[in-house]
């Protein structure tokens, strides 16, 4: 196998997905509180309010995990968890409880590592304009603060930012998500206060956390262009423009590419686009999620950036309508290599939803699952032979879990949750995963 022999395997969760006790111990409520509870946002109304109930059942979940032989596991941080109003007095509770589940991940030899924010913003914070108000800056800067002392001698990996295409235009331009505008200069402009508040966020983990290894993530897409004509050639461009550069330029190069400067034109009014410059901080690693690639075409009639995405006939799909693509995952890795050279690239999420069976004498199949990883991880393992520097893996999910606008209707885990009963059942894929790891790591 080509992994290097320090290769990190894991599996990731995002705290509003998993945790639940959305009420307990002083959490304040977030923005997907606010928006599962709004009629009609979420399918069949789901909630994030029990959820996988993890808060009361992590121990469980790392025995999960060390039984797996988990290198290192990717959670979040709940911030209204730990300042729930606003900005100020902190939740002992809530402190105590990310005390406790790193406490019991070291335990297991576990590496913890910690994401700042996958989306559940105080919902305080948002009442004061949320990613749309430039003071989140220095917000963002002082939770950084907080959990970083608080937890910087026992956490050395630390991602800022999760996915801030989704964060900012998911939520602010498309309004299928959380806080549930629909604008595209807010997305936009949410996105830039991203980027300022990683960078704010980076210059903390380097000062509290010794030794830190941090970076940002990044949803990531191959895009291809439907047919060879230059007009898709062009479109599938700006949708890269879109999707990719818009978040990797300013992360690298500090400045947002030409491009899309243009296209956007008047768009960007109420934004210094010359602060980017600040975003460029060095990071150790780069965290990529990857699931699909896109198909785009041109459409003279669709909106702003006048493309359209395809999907192709012959191809399969998740149950998320996602094309099954690993060969655009070594692509993808290869072309950041060439062209943003990062020290290091960190698979932070990988996996897929299908509709699988009720758990069978304590085990349920899911080959389709498990297909999907192992390709993709095979994908991966190209892209390391071609010369990219990946240098850890964490599948996406750990657990079945709340999938945001879709609820519970969508199960991405490779432990099975029965949210009746929260009962936990290992699905073939997390055995598979099981194997593969000790495989490689020779244990
Ligand atoms: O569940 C999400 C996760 O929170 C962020 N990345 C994509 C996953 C699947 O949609």
């Amino acid at each position: 196998m080509a992994f290097p022999k320090n290769f990190l395997w894991g599996a990731a969760t995002a705290s509003y997905q998993i945790e639940g006790a959305s009420r307990q111990d002083g959490r304040g409520e977030c923005i997907w509180t606010r928006f599962s509870h709004t009629p009609g946002k979420v399918l069949n109304a789901d909630t994030g309010d029990v959820a996988t109930d993890h808060y009361h059942r992590y121990v469980e979940d790392v025995a999960l995990m060390k039984t797996l032989g988990l290198q290192a596991y990717r959670f979040s941080i709940s911030w209204p968890r730990v300042i729930p109003h606003c900005t100020g007095a902190s939740n002992p509770a809530g402190l105590d409880f990310y005390d406790r589940l790193v406490d019991e991940l070291l335990k297991a030899g576990i590496v913890p590592t910690a994401t700042l924010y996958h989306w559940d913003l105080p919902q305080a914070l948002q009442n004061r304009g949320g990613w749309l108000n430039r003071e989140i800056v220095g917000w963002f800067a002082d939770y950084t603060d907080l959990m970083t002392r608080r937890l910087g001698d026992r956490v050395k990996n630390w991602i800022t930012i999760n996915e801030p295409f989704v964060a900012a235009f998911v939520g602010y331009a498309f309004g299928a998500h959380a806080p549930g505008y629909s604008d595209p200069r807010g997305g936009l402009l949410a996105s830039h206060h991203m980027f300022l508040a990683h960078a704010a966020s980076m210059g903390l983990i380097r000062q509290n956390v010794p030794n830190a290894v941090a970076g940002i993530t990044l949803n990531l897409s191959w895009v291809d262009p439907a047919t060879p004509s230059e007009a898709d050639i062009q479109a599938a461009r700006r949708h890269d423009g879109f999707v990719n550069r818009w978040f990797l330029d300013p992360v690298f190069k500090g400045e947002y590419p030409s491009d899309m400067l243009q296209l956007y034109g008047s768009m960007l009014d109420d934004i210094d686009v010359t602060e980017v410059k600040q975003a460029a901080v060095p990071q150790d690693f780069l965290g990529i999620n990857y699931y699909t690639r896109n198909v785009i075409e041109n459409d003279a009639n669709g909106p702003y950036l006048q493309t359209h995405e395809v999907k192709p006939p012959h191809s399969s799909y998740t149950q998320m309508g996602w094309e099954l693509c690993p060969e655009s995952l070594t692509q993808i890795l290869v072309r950041l290599h060439q062209d943003y050279a990062p020290k290091a690239l960190w698979i932070t999420e990988n996996g897929a939803a299908y509709v699988d069976p009720s758990p069978e004498n304590g085990v349920v199949a899911d080959p389709e699952r498990t297909a999907y990883l192992q390709s993709h991880i095979a994908a991966v393992e190209t892209a390391i032979q071609q010369g990219s520097p990946v240098t850890a893996y964490f599948v996406w999910s750990l657990l079945d879990n709340f999938e945001w606008a879709y609820g519970y209707d969508r199960r991405f885990g490779i432990i099975h949750v029965d949210f009746k009963t929260l009962t936990r059942t290992m699905k073939q894929s997390a055995l598979w995963y099981r194997d593969f790891i000790a495989k490689s790591t020779g244990k």
